[in-house]
């Protein structure tokens, strides 16, 4: 991760976790750590602030759920062996008050996306994740280092697809989503693209939202009983 966006990410997790707001669960939608690759006390270490931040937001009664992105990869075992924080590798649905809400990491929404598409299924091999907790941290990194050389060319590629183009994809992957297990609400990541959208399907208001990048703006979703905000990371109080 990018300094600046560890600190903004620091500096929300300890607004959360000094009460400063009230929550019932924070969702953690994938790509949070940049690189973070199977279950090693190497990562309590590189990201310990972050860390020790999520702790305390659960200590507080908070649910706390991880979902993995594809920069943070066979983590699960992490999360919910070491901290007891449920983690998802594919979508997940919770009941939150009023709402239904479908929540993923968002990797699957493209599907133009072929070289990223046969790369995920390669990575999440079940020898792969054995793999990934065998080896040492550092040999990861260096193999990481090489992928994520591979993934810009595999992103230079993706830019093929056009920002519009790119959202039409989200609305899409929403409306058939939605089709096959209904919700009121889906929330992705991973487009870099945020979009708040609603449509109607068999007669019930539906609502994605993609939470875009943190590169273009720090910004937390904040889903409540009657309606939802855009927090700005930026803007909390000190
Ligand atoms: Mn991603």
């Amino acid at each position: 991760m990018q300094e600046r966006r560890s600190e903004q990410l620091l500096r929300f997790l300890t607004f959360l976790a000094d009460k400063k707001a009230p929550a019932t669960h924070l969702y953690l939608v994938g790509d949070i750590f940049d690189l973070w690759v199977g279950d090693h006390d190497y990562y309590d270490e590189k990201f310990g602030p972050l860390i020790e931040q999520i702790r305390r937001i659960k200590s507080n009664g908070v649910k706390v759920i991880y979902f993995e992105g594809n920069h943070d990869v066979h983590v699960k075992r992490y999360w919910e062996s070491r901290h007891q924080i449920p983690c998802y590798i594919e979508e997940h649905y919770d009941q939150l008050g009023p709402h239904l809400v479908r929540i993923e990491h968002g990797d699957l929404i493209n599907p133009n996306d072929e070289k990223y598409l046969k790369y995920r299924s390669f990575i999440r091999q079940p020898h792969m994740e054995r793999l990934a907790h065998i080896l040492p941290a550092r040999l990861i990194h260096w193999l990481g280092d090489r992928a994520s050389k591979q993934s810009r060319k595999r992103s230079s590629v993706k830019r093929r697809d056009s920002e519009s183009e790119l959202r039409q994809m989200i609305r899409v992957y929403a409306e058939r989503t939605f089709e096959k297990e209904p919700y009121d609400l889906i929330v992705t990541g991973h487009m870099h693209i945020r979009d708040d959208y609603t449509f109607e399907s068999r007669g019930r208001k539906v609502r994605s939202v993609n939470l875009g990048s943190w590169f273009d703006e720090p910004l937390v979703f904040h889903l409540t009983d009657d309606g939802s905000e855009w927090i700005s990371v930026e803007s909390l109080p000190a």
